[in-house]
């Protein structure tokens, strides 16, 4: 969390984390797509061939107020990929929230217990409490076959009382749930700060 007394703004993190593929940048992309360009910045994303995220993505939007203060939420994504680890942990520093981004094939149940076990590392290394954070899980791709009930990956990492969404991100469907979701958690949490 960081304040701008001068600019009155309080600017909040919000990190997409997960496996490879999972559908972290077509969250910000669907995102992008349906809000008013007045109230959010272009989208950057640093990309490889293929569409895949290379550093992070990036989109920022100014909703609402609190405290007497414009928040500013800046959404990032981390790269999947697992040899990106430590572009991964760069993109955490300063985090106020994170989305989790899971696959909900089957087959990928192994990658998003990984992916979630290096997050809560990162974190700790960063010098920052894994189970004080703001977490939301979004289990994604549930138009696929195939697919694990959301209360399997749930258990499987671990997780308890953590809110739970199911996402179709290609579709838009449960992104500005998930959205909606982390924010009231991070705003919450920065409102004790203040
Ligand atoms: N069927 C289906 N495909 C999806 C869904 N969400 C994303 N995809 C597809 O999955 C692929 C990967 O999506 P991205 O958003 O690039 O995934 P990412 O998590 O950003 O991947 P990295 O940048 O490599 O970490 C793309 O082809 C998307 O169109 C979904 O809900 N259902
Ligand atoms: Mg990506």
């Amino acid at each position: 969390m960081f304040i701008n007394w001068r600019l009155r703004e309080l600017n909040l993190k919000i990190v997409y984390y997960g496996p490879a593929l999972g559908g972290k940048t077509t969250n910000l992309q669907y995102i992008h797509s349906k809000t008013d360009p007045r109230i959010r910045s272009e989208m950057v994303s640093l990309k490889t061939r293929g569409d895949r995220t290379l550093y992070f993505d990036f989109l920022q939007l100014e909703l609402g107020r609190v405290a007497g203060l414009k928040p500013r939420f800046n959404l990032y994504t981390v790269p999947g990929q697992t040899y990106y680890t430590s572009t991964r942990k760069l993109v955490l520093q300063g985090v106020d929230g994170i989305v989790f981004v899971a696959d909900s094939q089957a087959h990928r149940l192994e990658e998003n217990r990984e992916s979630f076990w290096e997050m809560r590392r990162n974190l700790r290394e960063l010098g920052y409490d894994p189970e004080s954070m703001p977490l939301v899980l979004q289990c994604n791709k549930r138009d696929l076959p195939n697919i694990l009930s959301v209360s399997t990956i749930h258990e499987h990492l671990g997780l308890n009382g953590v809110p739970c969404l199911e996402s179709i991100a290609i579709r838009g469907v449960g992104v500005f749930e998930t959205l909606k979701t982390i924010i009231n958690l991070v705003v919450a949490k920065a409102q004790q700060q203040l």
